[in-house]
């Protein structure tokens, strides 16, 4: 199968070390949403990143989805929790994390893709408020789990989205209120899985 996107979009990053940490063998092809549009049409013509190129053909897409998939491939090495209560509160985790990742995401298309005097304050206020309330949220749940560093979908999903947001926002969100983050980001990035998938990529130009 092959993974399509660049691994600067957080969720086409935690896919691939998710699939590496599961021992499922993928090709990786770094087709960007923007600066190769027509390549990724031609493969997919949502133009969504990640995108799945199944064995047989079949195009599947959104992060959460394709992950589905793997499990359904790999289910004795699920990064999810079986049991229903430890897997409720990954998902919260997980819910947190890529509420991060969408909000950093709009605020980057915000200042990326609209010409300043076309943006709304209003609106990116509330995108900030949402992002600090994902992250304050996110913050207190990993500091009562311990999760281990590239050991489960939480941890991995929580890594990627803080690394994304601190390397593209800088500043917007402090690292000094979210030691936790920081801690299981800086472990997490010192992992093969996540070495082997750098957060690489174009990033956003201008349409
Ligand atoms: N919920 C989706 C979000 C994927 C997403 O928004 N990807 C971005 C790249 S970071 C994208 O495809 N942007 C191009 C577009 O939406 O037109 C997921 O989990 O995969």
């Amino acid at each position: 199968m092959q993974l399509i996107g660049m691994l600067d979009s957080p969720y086409v990053r935690r896919v691939a070390i998710s699939l590496h940490v599961m021992g499922l063998p993928f090709e990786h092809r770094a087709v960007s949403v923007f600066s190769t549009f027509e390549q990724f049409r031609a493969i997919n013509p949502v133009v969504k990143a990640p995108s799945l190129v199944c064995d047989d053909g079949e195009v599947l897409m959104d992060s959460t989805l394709i992950l589905d998939w793997a499990d359904a491939l790999a289910p004795q090495r699920s990064l999810m929790p079986k049991d229903p209560a430890q897997r409720q509160h990954a998902l919260r985790i997980v819910g947190l994390a890529l509420a991060a990742c969408e909000k950093s995401v709009q605020i980057v298309y915000e200042q990326e893709l609209r010409p300043a005097e076309r943006r709304h304050q209003p609106w990116l206020d509330r995108i900030h408020g949402q992002l600090h309330a994902a992250y304050a949220a996110l913050e207190a749940e990993l500091a009562r789990a311990a999760l281990q560093p590239g050991g489960s979908q939480a941890a991995i999903s929580s890594a990627v989205a803080w690394q994304f947001t601190q390397s593209l926002l800088a500043g917007v969100v402090p690292v000094q209120a979210h030691p936790v983050l920081q801690a299981l980001s800086g472990a997490s990035e010192a992992l093969p899985a996540f070495l082997a998938f750098p957060p690489d990529g174009p990033g956003v130009p201008p349409l």
